[in-house]
């Protein structure tokens, strides 16, 4: 696999650093400042007061106003990839792919969607440094003719854990310790060790990808197995894949970890500028295809998102350009707003029996609601302006916006509400579901078989070499017993790598270094 080394940091004046400067040059001449009810602000300098020293009276409406308003600035961080870019762009067809999905959106070959698409890394807090070592959230949300179909996905096309049940422990390994507020090396290969299931995803986290030099530079996959249907009602299973059109380029652990001290906002700042300088990234934009009948050949669960479809067997299928050529207009209301969701599909592709897919179909809508509001698709950034809404029959709630021009509030009615429409009826057939209700532990459902091509085939052996490394620099400030239990997960995978991992370990011994003195702590 491939290695690229770091660019320098930017310039000190690029074009981010203009922004201000641009703006000035645009407006000319300020306009008057206003309170938020409208009139003019007498003093922006000074609060209302009694005498020159104070205090401080409370009819000084303008500096309430003012205060109040700050006091209420942020809504809350998202959970789990909280600190990201954002982007406008659109979505070109390249390739016809209407014999398998009939969604508006590939309907015919040219066709463009706006897009906007939301980057972001997974565990850090807003203010984390860019070039750590995580996955990347690569969220595009298309805004189509039949509304949003928001395609959350990752810079990898497999995931730590494959049921959802899990998902709330496995971030709680990846944060802070409740105690110290610190990231916690017991908890993050505890946990790993323990469920074997995560030993693909972590390889790939180690390995050469673990630290992108760019969004412009990784893939993105949708990583969980989708469902489409074309016009007849007939469906299968797919996956979807873009590819940066400018390669995957990644840093090397010594130049990210530099960057990460000299510009932490790397990432951000490397999207906005080549942007703003006309350099739009773009994607080619794949599906893998499985019909119902392949489902039952394959030698692995196709529904199991620790697994990728091998493209020997399921070759990419291309079907379009994904360009981002916009910077946003303002940071907060369109990407800190912005509450992509899981469940929002547009006729012609659907959900799938991925259980961690499944898992995700509440997650976001309800983590949306309680972040942004009840009403968030009344913004633009989230609201699905091709399609012609508001139309249904959802009323009131905080900030209410929308009006719908005195159409009935109820369903059924006899007074010209909206319908549904037969054409999205059809694009969700019938399907057959049946099998035992039970809670099945699938901790040990054939945990090594891909690792054991990633190790063997895939990577060469200077890229196993940086792999081990880079698990022993992790790996290495944990217990020596859960090193161990890493040791011998990976010695599954392949006898070598758990011997060679137990040498790097060795190697990097902390109890031979000055916490040796405090031994009964490890
Ligand atoms: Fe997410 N995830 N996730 N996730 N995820 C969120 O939604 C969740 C998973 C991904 O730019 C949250 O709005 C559950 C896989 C991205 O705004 C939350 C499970 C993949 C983003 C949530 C998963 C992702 C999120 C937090 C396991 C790759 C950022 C804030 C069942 C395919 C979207 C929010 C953005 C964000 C839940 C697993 C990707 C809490 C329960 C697998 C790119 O709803």
């Amino acid at each position: 696999m491939e290695e690229e080394s770091a660019t320098a940091p930017p310039p000190p004046r690029d074009p981010a650093a203009l922004q201000l400067t641009l703006f000035k040059l645009h407006k000319k001449v300020p306009s008057t400042t206003l309170t938020s009810w409208g009139t003019p602000v007498v003093n922006k300098d000074a609060t209302l007061t009694v005498g020159p020293h104070g205090p401080v009276l409370i009819q000084d409406n303008n500096f309430i106003d003012e205060i109040a308003h700050f006091d209420r600035e942020r809504v809350p961080e998202r959970v789990v990839h909280a600190k990201g870019a954002g982007a406008f762009g659109y979505f070109e067809v390249t390739h016809d792919i209407t014999p398998f999905t009939a969604a508006k959106v590939f309907s015919k070959i040219g066709k463009r969607t706006s897009i906007f698409v939301r980057f972001s890394q997974v565990s850090g807090e807003m203010g984390y440094p860019d070039t750590v070592r995580d996955p990347r959230g690569f969220a595009v949300r298309f805004y189509t003719e039949d509304g949003m179909w928001d395609l959350v996905g990752n810079n990898t096309p497999i995931f730590f854990i494959r049921d959802p049940i899990l998902f709330p422990s496995f971030i709680h390994t990846q944060k802070r310790n409740p105690v110290t507020h610190l990231k916690d090396y017991d908890a993050f290969w505890d946990f790993m060790s323990l469920r074997p299931e995560s030993t693909h995803q972590y390889m790939y986290l180690f390995g050469d990808r673990g630290i992108p030099a760019s969004y412009r530079t990784m893939n993105g996959y949708g990583s969980n197995t989708f469902k489409l249907i074309n016009s007849q009602g007939e469906a299968v299973y797919c996956k979807f894949h873009y590819k940066s059109n400018l390669g995957v380029k990644n840093l090397d652990p010594d130049s990210a970890q530099q960057i990460a001290g000299a510009d932490p906002d790397y990432l951000i700042r490397d999207l906005y500028n080549a942007i703003a300088e006309g350099k739009f990234p773009s994607w080619t934009f794949y599906i893998q295809v499985m019909t119902f009948d392949q489902v039952n050949k394959v030698p692995f669960n196709p529904f199991d998102v620790t697994k990728v479809w091998p493209h020997g067997d399921f070759p990419l299928i291309p079907v379009g350009t994904l360009v981002l050529n916009q910077n946003p207009s303002d940071y907060f209301a369109e990407v800190e707003q912005a509450s992509f969701d899981v469940s929002n599909f547009v006729p012609g592709i659907d959900t799938s029996p991925d259980k961690m897919l499944q898992g995700r179909l509440f997650s976001y809508g309800d983590t949306g609601r309680y972040r942004v509001g009840t009403n968030r698709d009344q913004i633009p950034i989230n609201s699905a302006f091709r399609a012609d809404v508001p139309k249904n029959y959802q009323r009131d709630g905080k900030f209410t916006i929308n009006t719908q021009g005195g159409a009935p509030n109820y369903h059924p009615n006899s007074f010209c509400g909206p319908e549904v429409d037969p054409r999205a009826q059809k694009l969700q057939p019938k399907f057959l579901v049946s099998g035992d209700v039970y809670r099945y532990d699938s901790g040990d459902e054939d945990n090594y078989s891909q690792p054991r091509i990633f190790y063997q085939k895939v990577l060469d052996e200077a890229a196993r070499e940086r792999l081990i490394n880079n698990i022993a620099d992790h790996c290495s400030r944990s217990a020596k017993f859960i090193q161990d239990r890493v040791v011998s997960v990976l010695s599954h995978v392949d006898l070598s790598f758990g011997t060679r991992l137990r040498a790097a370990l060795d190697a990097r011994d902390i109890t031979s270094t000055s916490l040796k003195k405090d031994i009964k702590y490890l």
